[in-house]
């Protein structure tokens, strides 16, 4: 058959499913992209034709910045529990590079994204074309190279010949729960117009298992012997848990052996907030429950978690001396952390063996009792904070109770950076194991308005809440105009707090007196940003992009806009001021962010004792 380079590529994308239990989808639905002069004459003819012609079915959506498509496609491939993923193309240069924070983002979280970055010529006939970057010291390398260490797969497209194996392995890539994450496809731009006489083999409909790897019998003994000894585990349910859709067969595991449940960011909702086995959040920014547990466990069950440093409260939460992990993960790399008894394997499966091996044990009685009236004890404390009556500005902790309490059951709440996720992952109640979608890996500013676009396109059915802050929101608010355009509903809660209230006590907690956090005017008399308000107002800067908004000054102003937001068919901005320096409940544990050793500060030395202090906790987990 003969089509160019992008327009094969188009034809065999559509063809493409992933199936797991059965159940079937297309694996790529759509793409994401940007057009310039690296992809306008290929790629985006490719789509043209494929729509004019009915040949292959890739619906195209226009993004407002390559980076927030690359955001998006990861709140939609999340949401579909990695089963499916968007292809973003991207013009050469800056539009693609503009890519690489989304690929970083998409790796570190383990979430499928097919990125094609444009590519210079490869004939090199008109080198070098507008935005090439040229190496004296040689001619192979791109811009693109960049994508390198934030790919899963990675590979240049010279000649059409190259183009169906860098395709299968993408795809194979994409698919593997174990490997998955970015995988780009550097297209030169005089490649994608090439035509080629290809195998129609090549376009016949593919479907791409995502396998259930089973754990093998003698790990999964080493495994159970480890539990059965266990008399104060604890679980840690991370975000595999929900990609497996295995929450049900945790809920199995925590009712047979009576082991209770933390949760990672990732990880949170895939048990019930309360069931009587979930302890809430646990690490830096979990909840006093869990963390006084995880101090004392003698065992803990990791499940598809990666033990980030918010995790373990960088090494220090787990503080028995011997304690041992038992790793249940698909990817061999995350079994092996923290010298744990690794289970390679789904965790769906894990969970499900493990609970038919450990028939008769569960935990002491005692135990449980511990559990349920410290879970008791949290829950008055967190209600005190969704309930604070805090005066003038409300607390930000009291805009999340009001918004967690107004939600349904199934609607989304999405989240990325500042203060926010650390109040969520100590305070959100979640039921539903797709409503609390949190992106803690990369904790990227700016996800949030895009990755709640990717999260609607995939589940229009649910209402998806977007909470963004002032800084994030001014980092990346234009995909509003992408759901105005493509009516995909959105209500995005803005908080402002006026700049970087999270970075702004964790510089003061560190002795740097909230130095360079505030959005404020430069005082003359200072020297430093201290000066006057600025007189910026983001409410005005949503409705100009298309949006409806709606302001809030107070808590019960705010359930009412909620309440009208969610009757609107359109995307609504929810206003609301808060005051940056109220308090919110103490998770009771540390995270590492080193602090000057030397310094003329007062404060900074004073900090400094701190760290040294809090740094002893700190151990390797041999
Ligand atoms: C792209 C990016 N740049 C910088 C950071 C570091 N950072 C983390 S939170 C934050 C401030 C966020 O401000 P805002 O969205 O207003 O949230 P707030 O802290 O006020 O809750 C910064 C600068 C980041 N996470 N992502
Ligand atoms: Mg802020």
């Amino acid at each position: 058959m003969r089509l160019t380079v992008a327009q094969a590529l188009v034809r065999f994308l559509a063809s493409q499913y992933s199936e797991r239990d059965g159940v079937r989808q297309r694996l790529i639905p759509g793409c994401f992209g940007i057009f310039g002069h690296g992809n306008v004459a290929g790629v985006a003819q490719a789509l043209l034709q494929a729509h004019a012609t009915g040949e292959a079915d890739l619906r195209y959506y226009m993004a407002r910045n390559e980076q927030a498509m690359v955001h998006a496609s990861v709140g939609f491939a999340r949401m579909r529990n990695r089963l499916q993923a968007f292809a973003c193309t991207a013009s050469i240069g800056p539009g693609s590079t503009n890519m690489v924070t989304g690929a970083a983002l998409a790796t570190i979280n383990r979430i499928p994204v097919l990125l094609l970055p444009s590519d210079f010529f490869a004939t090199r006939a008109a080198n070098p074309v507008l935005q090439e970057l040229e190496d004296p010291r040689s001619y192979d390398v791109s811009v693109n190279d960049a994508f390198k260490p934030v790919s899963r797969f990675w590979d240049r497209i010279n000649r059409p010949e190259q183009m169906p194996s860098a395709l299968l392995a993408a795809m194979r890539v994409l698919t593997d729960p174990a490997e998955t994450g970015a995988v780009t496809l550097a297209l030169p731009q005089d490649v994608q117009a090439e035509a080629y006489d290809w195998p129609r083999e090549l376009f016949r409909e593919r479907v791409w298992h995502v396998p259930r790897p089973v754990p093998e019998p003698a790990a999964l003994a080493r495994a159970v012997a480890v539990l059965r000894a266990a008399r104060r585990p604890l679980v840690v349910a991370g975000g595999g848990v929900i990609y497996s859709d295995a929450s049900a067969a945790l809920r199995r595991f925590a009712e047979a052996t009576g082991i209770p449940v933390a949760d990672t960011q990732a990880g949170k909702g895939a048990l019930a907030w309360d069931h009587p086995g979930a302890v809430g959040g646990v690490g830096a920014t979990g909840t006093p429950v869990a963390n006084a547990l995880a101090r004392e466990a003698d065992v803990v069950l990791g499940v598809g978690t990666r033990y980030s440093d918010f995790t373990t409260a960088s090494r220090t939460v787990f503080a028995d001396p011997g304690v041992r992990f038992v790793n249940l993960n698909v990817a061999g790399f995350d079994a092996g952390k923290h010298a744990g008894v690794p289970l390679v394997a789904d965790a769906r499966a894990g969970l499900d063996a493990l609970t038919s091996e450990l028939a008769g044990y569960r935990v002491e009685e005692a135990y449980g009792e511990r559990v349920r009236d410290l879970a008791a004890r949290w829950r008055q404390v967190a209600d005190l904070a969704f309930h604070l009556g805090h005066q003038p500005l409300p607390s930000q902790t009291e805009i999340l109770g009001a918004l967690n309490e107004f939600m349904g059951e199934r609607d989304v709440v999405v989240q990325a950076a500042g203060s926010m996720p650390g109040d969520l992952q100590l305070l959100w109640r979640a039921r539903d194991p797709k409503q609390y979608h949190v992106e803690y890996g990369y904790s990227c500013m700016g996800y949030e308005i895009a990755g709640g676009l990717g999260a609607k396109l995939a589940d229009p059915s649910r209402e998806v809440f977007v909470l963004v802050g002032d800084g994030s929101y001014l980092m990346m608010a234009q995909e509003i105009v992408t759901s105005v355009a493509e009516r995909i509903k959105l209500t995005i809660v803005l908080v402002d707090n006026r700049g970087f209230a999270s970075i702004g006590s964790l510089s003061e907690s560190l002795g740097s007196q909230r130095f360079g956090t505030s959005y404020r005017y430069r005082n003359p008399e200072t020297g430093l940003l201290d000066g006057d308000v600025l007189p910026v107002d983001l409410a005005a800067n949503a409705a100009s992009l298309g949006a409806d908004v709606l302001r809030a000054r107070t808590v019960a102003e705010f359930r009412d806009a909620l309440a009208r937001a969610k009757e609107a068919d359109r995307t609504t901005v929810v206003y609301v001021q808060t005051d940056p320096l109220a308090p919110v409940p103490s998770s009771q544990a540390w995270w590492d962010v080193p602090v000057a050793e030397v310094s003329a500060l007062a404060s900074t030395q004073k900090a400094r004792e701190a760290y040294d202090e809090a740094k002893r906790a700190q151990r390797p987990y041999l």
